[in-house]
Parts: C-alpha cells; structure tokens; sequence
C-alpha cells in the first residue's frame, strides 16, 4: 500500500502521535508554550519523518484527516496543561489552503469546546501563506478564527512567498522568523540584518516575535539582545513527548 494509503490507517491504529517543542518567553525565561509536532512510528519502518509525510498527504489533498487528529490531540493536551494551572499556550501547524474548508471553524470551535480550552490558548501557524493571495475565502475563515479568539502566527517568515502585504492582510499577532535566518545570525551579516529588520518591523505592527532554531546560548543571548519576545529550538528543548513536557513545565513554573 502507498505511505498515504496508510496513513489514515495508521491514525487509526495509534502509529501517529504528537512531539511538542518547548517555545521560552526570552524576558520571563519561561516556557509560555509548545509547537506541536506529527509524529508517525511505522510499525516495521520505524520513525517516518513529517517532512515525508505531511508533504505528500498535502500535495495528495489527503491532509484533512491528519490535520484534524492533530488538532484535536493539541487541543486536548494543551487544556489538560491550563487545567493544572500553568499559562500555556498549544501551536499547531496549518497549510493555508485548508482554510478554504468553510466547515473548519465549525470544527475547531467544537474541539475547543469539547475539551475545555479557551480559545486564545491555540495558536494556528500557517505555512503556505502565499496560496493566500486570491482566496478571498481563505481570509475570510481566518478572520472568523480570530474573532473567535484563536490566535494566529505566520510559520517559516521571510522564505516561500511571504510578501509585505500578506502581513498587512493576514490577521496574525505573531511572526515566527525562519530557522534558516535565526541559525546563521552570528556568521552571516545579512542573515543578522534580516532577523533585526523583521524583529523591527513586527514590533512597530504590534505583533510578538519567536525565533525559530535557537540552537545554543550565544544565539539566545543574541535574540534578547534583539529583544526578540520568544525562542524555539534545540537550546531550549529538543520535540518532546507530552509526559517529558509536563515534567519540564513543572520545574520550570
Ligand atoms: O520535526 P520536524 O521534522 O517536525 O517537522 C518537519 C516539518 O513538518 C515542519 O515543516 C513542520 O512544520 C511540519 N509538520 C509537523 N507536523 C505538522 C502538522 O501537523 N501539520 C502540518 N501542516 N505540518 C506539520
Ligand atoms: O517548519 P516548522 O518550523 O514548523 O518545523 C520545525 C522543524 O524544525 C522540525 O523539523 C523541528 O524538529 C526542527 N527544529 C526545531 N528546532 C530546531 C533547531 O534548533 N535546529 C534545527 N536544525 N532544527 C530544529
Ligand atoms: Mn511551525
Ligand atoms: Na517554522
């Protein structure tokens, strides 16, 4: 059977499940919240990566189902972590193409009801950004989620298509700057330039700033000093299951 064949049935069977990666709020040094992350573990394979996966199930129009288990596993963690008191705030990755689906509202705001998580606690990054352009249903069904109160991040900020006026349109209170930028600041100038400019920019527009592949000290170091609002990466937790991520908020709260 094809990878994608299987992959509705491997949801089913329990093969895919959710890694969170810790995001710091660089002022506080708190953990404020998690990126969650597929996972799929074939039972003869062994890990297939998300990159596989999750491309070929988006370009198959195949990514519904996954996208739905995803959130609805995110939504769920994220309101058993609120509920023993800890500020947390769950992120889950969605293709704006999606957001043509008029009846994904409908679903997210049935999941956050279900599980009892307040709306503002979701963060949606959207990757693919540019399939924004003239799909003036998709703004649309991103304007009902933040009426709702859901919130929602720019993913991959300054590769892809991400022009000026998708900043402008998309009602995003969160930009989260591209790895590729973030890894290089300290050897490449221009790359340093870029992550400046942006931090800048999304700060005179109001909107809060996560760097992407924070990958040591000297980088977090860095971004404070950019007054850069949040880091996500390898010197901050590595893709966690939930368990590893409760003890890590315990200690870290
Ligand atoms: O750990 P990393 O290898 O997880 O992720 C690889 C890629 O897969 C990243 O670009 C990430 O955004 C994407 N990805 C992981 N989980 C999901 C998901 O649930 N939905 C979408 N659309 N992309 C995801
Ligand atoms: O595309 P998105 O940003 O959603 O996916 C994040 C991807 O980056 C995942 O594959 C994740 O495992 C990976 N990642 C997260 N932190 C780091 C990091 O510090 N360094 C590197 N090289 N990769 C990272
Ligand atoms: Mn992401
Ligand atoms: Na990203």
């Amino acid at each position: 059977m094809s990878l994608l064949g299987e992959l509705d049935q491997a949801i089913d069977h329990g093969e895919v499940w959710l890694a969170y990666q810790p995001q710091l709020d660089i002022k506080s040094g708190r953990i404020v919240g998690a990126e969650a992350l597929a996972r799929w573990t074939h039972p003869q394979k062994g890990p297939i990566s998300p990159s596989e996966f999750v491309a070929a199930a988006e370009a198959n129009g195949r990514i519904g189902k996954l996208t739905d288990f995803v959130l609805d596993r995110a939504i769920s963690s994220g309101a058993a972590i609120n509920r023993r008191g800890i500020d947390f705030q769950v992120a889950v990755n969605l293709s704006a193409r999606l957001l043509v689906d008029r009846n994904l509202l409908t679903r997210v705001e049935a999941m956050l009801k279900a599980h009892g998580l307040a709306p503002a606690r979701l963060t949606l990054e959207l990757t693919e950004t540019a399939s924004l352009q003239d799909a003036e249903s998709g703004l649309a069904t991103l304007g009902a989620m933040r009426d709702l109160g859901v919130k929602i991040a720019i993913d991959d900020y300054g590769t892809g298509l991400s022009t000026l006026e998708y900043l402008k349109k998309i009602p995003a209170s969160e930009i989260k700057i591209d790895q590729s930028f973030v890894k290089s600041m300290r050897v490449n100038r221009s790359d340093l330039i870029m992550v400046q400019s942006t931090i800048a920019l999304a700060h005179s527009l109001g909107r809060t700033v996560v760097a992407e592949g924070v990958e040591d000290q000297q980088c977090l170091d860095d971004l404070r000093q950019l007054r850069c609002d949040v880091a996500q990466g390898f010197a901050i937790g590595r893709p966690m299951g939930v368990r590893e991520l409760v003890q890590r908020l315990q200690i870290r709260t």
